[in-house]
């Protein structure tokens, strides 16, 4: 099987030498995947990816990315430096048969845990053939050497020297080929800062220097350096979230070759944010260093929970969602021969791995919790309050079928229906206070907008007994409303309304009120989160006018902007909360659907949506303004 695999890429390589490079411009995305930008950008991750080797086998430490005013691109490091001489098998230089015979970049790697040539590596020659032209400075021995490509990856006559340097290293500059990216050539700002970060974090020992020439001279450089590595990382996700002990865990070994760590923290929140890589890939589909982690950290918090009293053995013991919620991670493995499966490959699938990262996991985690009893402590009673509402929630469920209590059939007086009973088309607007739930009811259109007035503070589900919460009324009225039942008998089909719209105050009150309710359903319903029927509702903070013209601002950049616009003289009004909107203006403002901006809260979708979600159930205003003046328009499905 093996001796097969191999003959038959040998077989496969041959072809691909013969083909040259004509065969990746004549079809790219078999090569990078799509032309589109992420295509275009996977041309700077193949370079780059190249000099990390370099460093990973231990002869760079410093890699220098710039992107010029038109979006022409430079990597540099300070290694060895490519070959320059003849090479034997092609009798070309060593250069140039690099960059212009598919796939012989993997021949010339060093490193055992390279990340070129792996998943992605499709060799620096088809970063050639793609490009306008692409130009290579070797600087060793005192020496500059240099070869350009021109028209998709032809030599323009051999190696030359250059002046004299006392650098070492490589450089590659590139412009992409616009006929080949016919979308778009401009490189993204973010995409490459957040992809030279993560770079940064998986290797302690490179610093890396991103320099856009596009921006002007705030944004213009920035160095990447994270000595703390993977355990830096984890506080850096951790830094808009409420981390509840203070050291991060932090775990190294190896065995057979394979190189493990894991880093972990635990937040207040309830998602857990668990990232795992190999080679410094990012394996979003996970594999069995990830079952290798998750064994460990089940088994090791148990172990302790019983030993220290937490909890009996004959207890229900602790589940992996329960010592898994709010936790922070980041599992990294180096692997020499990494096989990669699934829909995306982005799967390790090496056996080993899993006994690997769970032996060395389970030895130092257990020893962190023996010599950190507080922060073992805090840990520890966190998974057991999730046991126990996870068990909470199973029992609701029963609670709720014998009472039948939050059936349809008595649906709650302080709810304006809407006439409707299309569900797909029905809405429900939980509105803080009875104020502003009177103007609602006055303002809405009643064809397909309910409202539900939430009378004083929603219950903390976190702290209050199971009974308690199903005799909270503001939960029973919602329950009741949606229809659609709780816990594990919950049924969307059954959901009387496809928008729930969470209308609170744009305050600090209107926020801890809106954390509530959506840790309600994080809780109980949590299929509605991530059948994405749960919205929040953007009402704006300020009211302009100028005689009879009257406009509004949803953040105070845009306030600005229209004070700009409309010149002298004009009245504002700073909105304190919904309540002191009259009908007209809370229909035209917020409720709207023509012109409403609703931002749907999502679970799924890894770091961002995970960060976004954390952001939004945070006690804290600010950023959670920020985001939605900055990011607004990325969020998805975003309904305007
Ligand atoms: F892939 C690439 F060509 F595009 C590229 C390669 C791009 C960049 C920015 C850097 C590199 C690169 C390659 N940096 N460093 C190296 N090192 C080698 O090619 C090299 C040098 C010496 C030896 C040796 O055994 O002496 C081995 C290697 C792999």
């Amino acid at each position: 099987m093996n001796d097969n695999r191999v003959e038959h890429s040998y077989t496969s390589n041959d072809i691909q030498v013969l083909e040259g490079l004509e065969a990746v411009r004549k079809r790219p995305g078999m090569y990078i995947g799509t032309t589109s930008e992420r295509g275009l950008h996977h041309l700077v991750w193949e370079i780059v990816d190249n000099a990390i080797d370099e460093a990973l086998a231990g002869h760079a430490d410093l890699i220098t990315v710039t992107i010029s005013q038109d979006n022409i691109v430079s990597v540099e490091d300070n290694g060895r430096g490519m070959p320059v001489g003849i090479h034997e098998k092609t009798g070309k230089s060593t250069i140039e048969t690099i960059f212009t015979i598919l796939h012989a970049g993997g021949k010339f790697g060093g490193g055992a845990y390279k990340v070129s040539g792996g998943l992605h590596g499709v060799g620096a020659s088809v970063v050639n053939a793609l490009s306008e032209w692409l130009e290579v400075y070797v600087y060793n021995e005192g020496k500059t050497y240099f070869q350009r490509f021109e028209n998709g990856g032809t030599a323009v006559g051999g190696v030359t020297e250059l002046e004299k340097t006392d650098k070492k290293g490589s450089k590659v500059i590139f412009k992409a080929d616009p006929t080949i990216f016919k979308e778009t050539t401009e490189y993204n700002h973010e995409t490459i800062r957040d992809r030279l970060r993560q770079m940064a974090f998986l290797n302690k020992v490179i610093k890396i220097v991103f320099i856009d020439e596009r921006l002007d001279s705030e944004g213009r450089v920035k160095e990447f350096i994270y000595r703390g590595g993977i355990k830096e990382y984890v506080s850096f996700m951790n830094k808009n979230k409420t981390p509840i002990h203070q050291e991060v865990v932090y775990v190294e070994g190896e065995e057979e070759g394979i190189i493990v760590e894991v880093a972990m923290q635990y937040n207040d929140g309830y998602i857990p944010s668990i990232y795992s890589f190999c080679n410094n890939i990012n394996t979003h589909e996970g594999g069995t260093h990830e079952e290798g982690f998750r064994l460990a950290l089940t088994r090791i918090i148990n172990s302790y929970a019983v030993k220290a009293n937490f909890i009996k053995k004959e207890e229900e013991s602790l589940l992996g969602e329960d010592v898994r919620e709010g936790l922070t991670a980041i599992i990294s493995v180096k692997h020499p021969d990494p096989q990669y499966e699934g829909q995306t490959k982005t799967k390790l699938g090496n056996g080993e791995v899993r006994r690997i990262v769970s032996g060395i996991l389970s030895e130092q985690l257990e020893r962190f919790l023996m010599e950190n009893p507080q922060a073992a402590k805090i840990i520890v009673e966190k998974s057991v309050v999730a046991s126990k509402a996870r068990l909470a929630a199973k029992k609701a469920r029963e609670l709720t079928r014998r009472k039948g209590a939050l059936e349809v059939s008595s649906l709650p007086g302080k709810l304006a229906d809407c006439s409707t009973r299309d569900a797909t088309i029905s809405e429900i607007y939980l509105v803080e206070g009875d104020s502003a739930g009177g103007s609602a009811k006055l303002g809405r259109n009643r064809e397909f907008q309910a409202i539900l007035p939430l009378r004083g503070k929603v219950i903390n589900v976190e702290k209050a007994r199971l009974h308690k919460i199903f005799d909270n009324n503001e939960i029973r009225t919602m329950i009741t409303a949606f229809g659609c039942g709780i816990g594990d008998e919950l049924d969307t089909d059954k959901l009387r309304y496809h928008k729930i719209v969470i209308m609170t105050d744009a305050d600090v009150d209107g926020a801890h009120i809106r954390t509530l309710i959506l840790t309600f359903f994080y809780r109980f319903l949590k299929p509605l989160i991530e059948g994405g029927y749960i919205y929040i509702a953007q009402p704006p903070l300020y009211k302009i006018s100028k005689g009879s013209m009257v406009r509004y601002a949803y953040s105070d950049a845009q306030l600005e902007v229209i004070k700009a616009e409309i010149g002298d003289r004009y009245n504002i009004q700073r909105y304190k909360g919904l309540g002191e909107m009259n009908p007209e203006q809370l229909w035209e403002t917020t409720m709207d659907p023509m012109v409403r901006t609703l931002i749907q809260v999502t679970v799924e979708n890894a770091m961002e949506a995970d960060a976004v979600f954390e952001m939004l159930m945070g006690d804290e205003v600010e950023p959670r303004r920020n985001f939605i003046v900055d990011n607004a328009h990325f969020v998805k499905n975003l309904d305007i």
